[in-house]
């Protein structure tokens, strides 16, 4: 049984997750009227991943006796400069995520619900996982510079990067 406090605090969760997949959506749809096939796609798998994040804690919550709260979304823009600053952006909100999933971990600590700190462990190393991969696209669009072909190959190669699990 969750505590109010740990139900309070997944729920706040199951938000910041569907928001993710909100905002990685706005740039998977801005990169394919760009026409970067590859980003987009790597964007729109990224947008489900973090749906599937947000649907792990929406069982999680019910099967423990809570109830998993939907709630409203804030609109993500709609444009993001450069591919630079779109995964610049990216990265600052993996960032983000991984404090409040840190923040989560403490809760429960606080709280003795060692349940739901072991289900938290799953968050904790994508996070990390996370968090890298957006630091190694950072690195590779720092080699492209200004290069248009670059961008072409980069374009292609990041499909790559999606994760099997996104691919099925
Ligand atoms: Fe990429 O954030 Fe979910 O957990």
């Amino acid at each position: 049984m969750l505590s109010p406090i740990i139900e309070e605090a997944l729920n706040g969760q199951i938000k910041i997750e569907a928001q993710s997949s909100q905002i990685y959506l706005a740039m998977a749809s801005w990169a394919e009227v760009l026409g970067f096939e590859g980003v987009a796609q790597f964007m729109y798998a990224h947008s489900d991943e973090e749906r599937m994040h947000m649907l792990k804690l929406v069982k999680f919550i019910n099967e423990r006796g809570g109830h998993a709260k939907i709630s409203a979304l804030d609109a993500p823009p709609t444009e993001f400069g450069s591919f630079k600053e779109m995964f610049q952006e990216l990265f600052k909100h993996e960032v983000k995520v991984s404090a409040c999933i840190n923040d989560l971990v403490d809760i429960c600590l606080k709280e003795k619900d060692y349940a739901t700190h072991n289900f938290l462990q799953w968050y904790v190393s994508e996070q990390i996982e996370e968090e890298a991969l957006a630091r190694n696209i950072l690195d590779k669009i720092k080699l492209i510079g200004d290069d248009k072909g670059g961008f072409y190959l980069f374009d292609n190669d990041i499909k790559l990067l999606i994760t099997t699990a996104n691919k099925a």
